[in-house]
């Protein structure tokens, strides 16, 4: 008997798939109203639901409970199965146990979802089908439907993903980067780079950030590849900028050119670090990097990560909305700025985050900082000695920051922070950006 916790995307695409299989289970949620209750109890008549407080006694008679990423799976009721011998498991442990296809599987605190979609253009410039999605957005076990029809699989995984996943034999498997995010979840960073590590086991091919030690690990078990934007160490596994020509280029091993810089359209210099994951990844997978390196050229990013808005009176505005953590915004304002010429919109739900890493490169980069949302205070707190201001809405935030800026100056929102205490989600918050940016004179 199984129990999926959860009515969101992820336990509906759990509920499908047990349907699928012909399997009976119960179905609970947290919350005492989750918004789609009653679409999905007329659809499913005979599964019993249960909303509000999970029923222990009955969890603890489970075989198996699959928990959505959005529940702990440190909740009293959870942790009280486990201890009566229930597994827990997720959405992508059911998944990996049904497919035999290769994955590549991607995880990190920032750059997933670039990563991921890039990764997956390179499989399609391959001539590969490739199911794309995961935290991305399409719970992976609703691609299953066309697995037969699929080569392999792109997967974007959140810590939470990894922590109930038990059975992932990766092709490739890479921890991007790791920085301080979900501190209200995680007791600590070590907890939090455990879950992520979870992504390395049984992989076959491993790939670490040369910059980032958290991303590192003893692997004895896989072959490992490495990406960064120094020089790099030629190893044939390793991805690194050389000047070829005199032109700055992404190269693996010593020399095998794969792509000039110039060539990445997507802004910042952390984007070239992304594409140098990218191209490891898809060395590691085998694949061919001439086709690879035309995807690189096509791409052009995803919608609200230090994407370009307008220039207005020779100030240019970025939308970072997707700068949902400390690490994000400093790589966004490393990224973009030219000396001190950041003006840069931030603040909301922080997530129990420590601040205090912005200071320095607030102090270098930024000239002012207009602060939103919840946690404004703790950030400004944080940057003592840049000048700040603070705005009640997005059209203020974006009208402040308009008044402040000089000509040859950057406009970015990178909140460092979730959205969820002034806006829906974070594209609505960078819409409104987008959209006070257009209505500026
Ligand atoms: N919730 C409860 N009680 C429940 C179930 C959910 O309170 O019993 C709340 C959660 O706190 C959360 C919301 O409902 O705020 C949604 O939770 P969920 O687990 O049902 O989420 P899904 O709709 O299934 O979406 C999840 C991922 N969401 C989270 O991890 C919070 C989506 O990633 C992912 O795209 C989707 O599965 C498909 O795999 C989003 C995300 O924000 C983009 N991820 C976090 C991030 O990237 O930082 C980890
Ligand atoms: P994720 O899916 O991990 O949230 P995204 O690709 O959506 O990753 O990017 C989220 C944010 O992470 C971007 O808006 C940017 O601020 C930041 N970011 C992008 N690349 C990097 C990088 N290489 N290192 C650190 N932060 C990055």
């Amino acid at each position: 008997q199984r129990a999926i916790i959860g009515m969101g995307k992820t336990g509906q695409s759990c509920a499908h798939f047990l349907q699928n299989c012909g399997e009976s289970f119960i179905w609970c949620d947290t919350r005492e109203k989750p918004p789609e209750l009653e679409a999905l109890r007329a659809q499913y008549p005979s599964v019993a639901f249960y909303c509000g407080d999970l029923p222990v006694p009955l969890l603890c008679s489970m075989d198996e409970i699959a928990v959505s990423p959005g529940v702990s799976v440190q909740e009293p009721a959870l942790r009280m199965a486990a201890a009566s011998g229930v597994s827990l498991v997720g959405d992508i442990e059911w998944f990996v146990r049904a497919t035999q296809k290769p994955i590549i599987a991607i995880t990190g605190s920032n750059a997933k979802s670039t990563v991921t979609t890039l990764v997956g253009e390179m499989a399609a410039a391959c001539g590969l089908r490739a199911g794309v999605g995961g935290n991305l957005g399409t719970p992976v076990l609703d691609m299953l439907q066309r697995d037969a029809d699929t080569d392999c699989y792109v997967l974007e995984l959140s810590s939470f993903q990894l922590e109930t996943t038990h059975s992932l034999q990766a092709q490739v498997a890479t921890v991007l980067n790791i920085s301080d995010d979900h501190m209200d979840r995680y007791d600590s960073l070590v907890d939090y780079t455990a879950a992520k590590h979870k992504i390395y086991l049984n992989a076959h091919h491993v790939v670490v950030n040369r910059a980032d030690v958290l991303t590192q690990a003893e692997i004895h078990h896989a072959s490992v590849w490495s990406f960064g934007v120094d020089v790099g160490n030629g190893s044939d596994h390793a991805v690194s900028v050389r000047a070829i020509n005199n032109q700055p280029c992404l190269v693996l091993g010593k020399q095998n050119v794969l792509l000039p810089i110039a060539a990445i359209r997507i802004a910042g210099s952390h984007n070239v670090a992304n594409v140098s994951a990218a191209l490891a990844l898809a060395a590691a997978a085998g694949w061919n990097l001439e086709k690879c390196a035309t995807a690189v050229r096509e791409f052009k990013g995803l919608p609200h990560r230090c994407q370009w808005v307008a220039e207005k009176n020779r100030v240019r505005f970025y939308d970072d909305s997707k700068g949902t953590n400390v690490g994000a915004t400093i790589a966004a304002i490393e990224g973009l700025a030219q000396e001190k010429n950041v003006v840069l919109i931030a603040g909301g739900e922080g997530k129990g985050a420590d601040f205090s890493a912005l200071e320095p490169v607030v102090n270098r980069h930024a000239r002012a900082l207009v602060l939103i949302g919840r946690d404004a205070d703790l950030i400004g707190a944080s940057c003592p000695r840049v000048p700040q201001f603070r705005a009640v809405s997005m059209t203020d935030a974006v009208q402040r920051a308009a008044d402040i800026a000089r000509q040859g100056d950057v406009v970015l929102l990178s909140p460092a922070c979730a959205s969820f205490d002034m806006f829906k989600n974070y594209e609505d918050r960078g819409q409104q950006f987008c959209a006070a940016v257009e209505a500026l004179a």
